[in-house]
């Protein structure tokens, strides 16, 4: 620590001096500039000159982060792919390489240029996580380096949600059910990664990636010492992977990327009992969860106690691109989330309440799937007798009379609270962060037969 902030310290003073030293030297030549104009400047025509220039494709960088080009300037560019994955270079997005495999490498003429520009790989996420490179052509008045462009994207181009809306007639919610372990000991599963435009409140749709097509994933669930055999498709149009945090295998195996129309097996014993997630571990791995590449995978402790209902609810934050299109890696990176839901959709159950009895025993499992944000899970109007988190009990019913009112998670951690309704009514489920609950994270549980009123459930 003391000797990266030393070392900083030095950079920031040695960037100073040569601040100073680049600004008396600006002063100099600008006054030379107005004694001795440029020579030929005054009515020839402009030549077009070709600069050759090596580029290499890494993750996440394009090496030179810069190019210098003279006005009017082509450029023949080289272009490998010295990464693991896919990559292009594309000037504005559009013109130059095809997308290059791992060890590729193409060629590409382009200009002239008449004005500073940019090139990066349009793969979704890779220009935010760094692949862009500048080509800075030197101005008309010659003084040789263009002024950094402006930041054209300070707006952002995100979808918004209307918080006074309500979805569609027909529209179906995530079914919160969680059904018991399915019977013998070894679990056969085939997922697909595919990449498919999913509604997340209403009126408003992403470009999700997704596991079997649904945000969250497949919930998947076993004992402890079942074994899981899954079988991962890539149907998308990008790379994937998956990431069991229920097994013990090795990142680079299991765990490694896929291209599109390939397939793995994930092999796995469940040796330990936990509320997992399970996520694409594909880089940017923020982009490809934020984007809705998670789910959970539940291992049963021994002897769970019997209950009349059992549910699932994963949280998860939105950072929304624009309609019908992929999420925002930059709003990520700053973790400035748009909404933060449970199981994929704005204020799901507050649309649809979860219809339950008073004095039912009901046991929630809670998994925080972020990418980045904290969950305190919280029923107004309860008290969880029983609290479950990362494997051990917090919290089960004895003569001490304890009561827990907030399962506490951070990203990626699981749990599960029970819990009965006293009364008929409604009981509204909320992160306590409540700066949450005004964006997404709010649902109900409906005890009994209960009048709703104006403008919450009622579908
Ligand atoms: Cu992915």
């Amino acid at each position: 620590m003391t000797e990266t902030t030393k070392r900083s310290a030095n950079v920031s003073a040695t960037a100073w001096v040569a601040g100073v030293g680049l600004a008396s030297m600006a002063l100099l030549l600008a006054v030379i500039g107005l004694w001795f104009p440029r020579a030929g400047s005054a009515g020839s025509a402009p030549e077009v000159t070709v600069k050759e220039v090596s580029v290499t494709l890494t993750e996440f960088a394009v090496t030179p982060a810069q190019i210098d080009a003279e006005l009017g300037q082509k450029l023949t560019i080289t272009v490998k792919n010295d990464g693991k994955m896919e990559h292009d270079l594309k000037v504005g997005g559009t013109e130059g390489t095809k997308m290059l495999a791992p060890g590729a490498s193409e060629t590409i003429s382009v200009g002239p240029f008449e004005a500073s520009t940019e090139a990066w790989c349009t793969v979704p996420g890779h220009k935010e996580s760094g692949m862009t490179m500048k080509i800075n052509v030197a101005t008309a008045a010659g003084a040789g380096t263009a002024t950094a462009a402006a930041p054209a994207e300070l707006a952002s181009t995100g979808a918004t949600i209307d918080p006074k809306a309500e979805p569609a007639a027909d529209w179906t919610p995530y079914d919160p059910t969680l059904a018991p372990a399915p019977g013998g000991t070894v679990h056969d599963v085939e997922m697909h990664a595919i990449e498919k435009e999913v509604e997340v409140a209403p009126g408003v749709t992403q470009m999700m990636w997704t596991f079997d097509g649904k945000v969250p994933g497949t919930i998947l669930r076993g004992k402890v010492g079942d074994l899981f055999n899954v079988t991962l498709i890539n149907d998308g149009k990008i790379e994937h992977s998956i990431d069991f945090h229920a097994s013990k295998v090795a990142w680079n195996d299991e765990m490694r990327s896929i291209k599109p129309g390939e397939s793995l097996v994930y092999q796995f014993k469940a040796d330990f009992a936990g509320a997992f997630m399970y996520h694409c571990g594909t880089a940017p791995a923020l982009h490809h969860i934020g984007n809705g590449m998670y789910g959970a995978i539940i291992i049963d402790p021994p002897e769970l106690a019997p209950v009349d209902h059992e549910y699932v609810i994963v949280q998860s934050e939105l950072y929304l691109g624009a309609n019908g299109k992929e999420g925002d890696l930059t709003k990520m990176l700053g973790e400035n989330h748009d909404a933060v839901v449970f199981n994929g959709y704005y204020n799901q159950y507050k649309f649809k309440p979860i219809r339950v009895e008073p004095n039912e025993r009901v046991r929630v499992w809670v998994i925080d799937d972020g990418p980045s944000e904290n969950s305190a899970f919280h029923i107004v109007g309860t008290i969880f007798d029983t609290s479950w988190k990362e494997g051990t009990y917090l919290l089960r019913p004895d003569a001490r009379q304890g009561g827990s009112q907030v399962l506490d998670l951070q990203p990626a951690q699981g749990g599960f609270v029970e819990f009965s309704f006293a009364e008929a009514g409604l009981y509204p489920i909320v992160t306590h962060k409540f700066a949450n609950v005004g964006k997404g994270a709010l649902g109900l549980f409906q005890a009994g037969e209960v009048e709703m009123p104006a403008g919450g459930g009622g579908h």
